[in-house]
């Protein structure tokens, strides 16, 4: 892109007044602009103090200019950042002095979008500047940088990288016919397959928990009433959100709260008891729980361990959520304390005394695959996980063709949306690349 694109012009500091506020503008107008603005272009790289002009020549403000050229610069594109006293009327001003002269206000993203078409950051990395400014605990912070860095997609590089060599084999073999290749015999591509299979495990597991980091862990409580949903989200969260009774029924509405596990931010969901006969309102409430339920990273489902009445069935909640079955009130009942019961995997608790409620913590972040406090983690958004599991989805079908029909075909077929779906993740993969990769690598002249 570079010269053919407009100049783009936004606030980079967030709106309202503060000792410093910064506008930046990228784009091939920044030198054309530079000496109506701010008398002359910096050198690069240096700040240097200057008069901020408006279009008419009278001041606006003092400030410092730091020029970054083309492509050494965030964008790629020349960059001038200006940074101003930071009120939001001096800012503004700013900005239309350089609409003024040429630039246009950027659309939402459009920095890192130009970034990203400019080869400074693939997709992922692009997205991960906004995960690690919205990032609602440390650890995901942290895990935001990494893949900024380029964890993540080195990670997604190397599997491609690998999917690419299997390709070259697998095309190689189907190109020659005449040599009878048995795949099934051919032991250095089985283990190159079951690599790779290895690979797209490590890398979806790691995503999963990325994504949790990313956007938290949704907790959704059901039982019966009077279970003691509302007593335990209370303790979990330290807060007193939800009112708790003795009287069956007393939550009709979705409540919710946020606790941080470690890093881990898990949204609480307390809803309504789930009964056969309720009343119109707790109707609605039930309804409302059942809807949570369908939109949760799991479901608690407690139970009242003194209740000797049947607790709604299995049926009663959605099939693909994991469920972890909770035994309250384990202090009237005479449970020990985080006791499970190792059949059904039943942990007891009391939301009253707290007990067995360090354990829950636990079996929590072990639901949400997060462990070592987010050590060596990196974030992954919902749209990765969907694409690596589709890339998996065609490299288990590509797989299984091969092990049923000795079909190289389709492996090779399935291989080549797997890499699609994977390069769909970075917006790296282009097809014309893999042809040269492939060609590059099978010496056809020879
Ligand atoms: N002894 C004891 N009582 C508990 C415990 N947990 C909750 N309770 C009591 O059980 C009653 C019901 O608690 P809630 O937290 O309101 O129960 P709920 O499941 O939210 O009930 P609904 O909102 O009606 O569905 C209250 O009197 C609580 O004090 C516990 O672990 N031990
Ligand atoms: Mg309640």
């Amino acid at each position: 892109m570079g010269a053919l694109t407009d100049t783009i012009v936004a606030a980079a500091t967030p709106p309202g007044a503060g000792g410093v506020g910064i506008v930046r503008i990228s784009g091939p107008g920044v030198r054309e602009f530079a000496p109506s603005l701010i008398g002359s272009l910096p050198p690069p790289r240096v700040a240097s103090l200057r008069v901020l002009s408006a279009a008419d020549g009278t001041g606006i403000d003092h400030g410092i200019a730091l020029y970054f050229p083309q492509p050494a610069s965030f964008t790629g594109e020349d960059v001038l950042e200006l940074h101003a006293h930071g009120g939001p009327i001096v800012l503004a001003m700013i900005i239309e002095a350089a609409i003024a002269l040429g630039a246009r206000r950027a659309e939402p993203g459009e920095f890192s979008k130009r970034a990203f078409l400019n080869d400074k950051l693939d997709l992922v990395q692009a997205e991960a500047i906004a995960d690690l400014i919205a990032s609602g605990t440390r650890q995901a912070a942290r895990a935001a940088l990494r893949t900024l860095s380029g964890e993540f997609s080195q990670a997604l590089g190397l599997l491609a990288a690998n999917l690419t060599k299997l390709r070259v084999h697998v095309e190689a073999a189907i190109d020659f016919p005449e040599e009878e290749i048995d795949f099934l015999n051919d032991r250095s591509l089985l283990a190159r397959i079951e690599a790779c299979s290895v690979e797209f495990e490590n890398l979806l597991r790691g995503a999963s928990a990325g994504r949790v980091l990313r956007d938290g862990f949704q907790l959704v409580i059901v039982g019966k009433p009077n279970a003691g949903k509302s007593s335990l989200m209370n303790r979990l969260s330290g807060t007193d959100t939800a009112i708790v009774t003795g009287i069956a029924g007393t939550t009709r509405d979705i409540l919710r709260e946020t606790v941080n596990l470690d890093g881990l931010s898990v949204e609480l969901v307390d809803t309504a008891g789930l009964r056969e006969d309720p009343g119109v309102v707790e109707k609605e409430g039930i309804r409302r729980a059942r809807e949570a339920m369908l939109q949760a990273d799991a479901v608690l489902w407690l139970q009242d361990a003194t209740d000797s009445q049947p607790d709604p069935t299995a049926a009663d909640l959605p099939g693909d959520v994991p469920v972890l079955v909770l035994r309250n009130k384990s202090d009237l009942a005479g449970f020990a304390p985080g006791d499970s019961d190792s059949v059904n995997d039943v942990l007891c608790i009391s939301a009253l005394t707290g007990e067995g409620l360090d354990e829950l913590r636990e079996r929590i972040k072990q639901l949400a695959g997060y462990r070592h406090e987010g050590e060596g983690a990196f974030t992954a958004r919902q749209r990765h996980v969907e694409a690596l599991q589709l890339a998996a989805a065609h490299f288990a079908a590509g797989r299984a063709a091969l092990t049923d029909t000795h079909a190289g075909e389709l492996l090779a077929e399935e291989l080549r949306l797997a890499q699609r779906a994977l390069g769909e993740i970075t917006g790296e993969m282009s097809s014309d690349e893999l042809l040269g990769r492939i060609f590059s690598e099978f010496c056809i002249g020879k």
